[in-house]
């Protein structure tokens, strides 16, 4: 279950294109409450002493977000949030991509000493860890099936405070390399 490769892509817009292509050969199960518009419904929160996570109900990306905080003092640790969930069909999928939108801001902050990261069945992986400017995208592809996904604001010991934000985490099952991913150029433009 560990043994497959993450393959971080950084292609903003053609993922979702790529989704909005598949989504009739993907019906089945995602990722839910990804906008959390239902604030933290079907996440649970895992926090250390001296961090926390609440849902904002504006903020997000738009709207509700998940907003993940170091306290100033801290002895260091972190704060997850996770959930559980169905990618597709595996008999029927191969690539499930995993999305999402985030953040990373330093309150009262060392340089270096917080950092986001997105753990996928165990593999961690940094999404970022220097400030951020707006809400970024990122996405991994893992095999379709069941995953375990976290988000995770780890922060070193003492006087360091870190908010990261969650937002509109999706995956997508795809059934194979569809012919218009040769176009995705030409068809990003159009959502641009
Ligand atoms: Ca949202």
């Amino acid at each position: 279950m560990s043994t497959f490769t993450l393959m971080q892509k950084k292609s903003l817009t053609a993922l979702m294109v790529l989704g909005i292509t598949l989504f009739a050969v993907s019906a089945m199960a995602d990722v839910m409450n990804g906008d959390f518009s239902n604030g933290g419904m079907d996440w649970t929160v895992l926090p250390d002493p001296g961090f926390g996570a609440s849902f904002p109900a504006a903020g997000g990306n738009p709207d509700g977000y998940a907003l993940l905080e170091s306290a100033f003092q801290n002895p260091g640790g972190r704060v997850c949030i996770l959930q559980t969930f169905i990618c597709g069909d595996p008999d029927q999928g191969t690539e499930c991509t995993i999305g999402f939108d985030y953040f990373l801001t330093p309150i009262d902050a060392a340089p270096g000493s917080g950092r986001l990261m997105v753990v996928i069945d165990g593999i961690v992986s940094v999404v970022a860890d220097h400030p951020t400017q707006g809400w970024n995208f990122v996405s991994y592809v893992v095999p379709c099936g069941l995953h375990t996904l976290q988000f995770c604001l780890e922060v070193d010991p003492q006087n360091n405070a870190w908010q990261a934000g969650i937002d509109n985490v999706r995956s997508e099952c795809t059934g194979g390399v569809p012919n218009e991913a040769r176009h995705w150029d030409g068809i990003k433009s159009l959502y641009r």
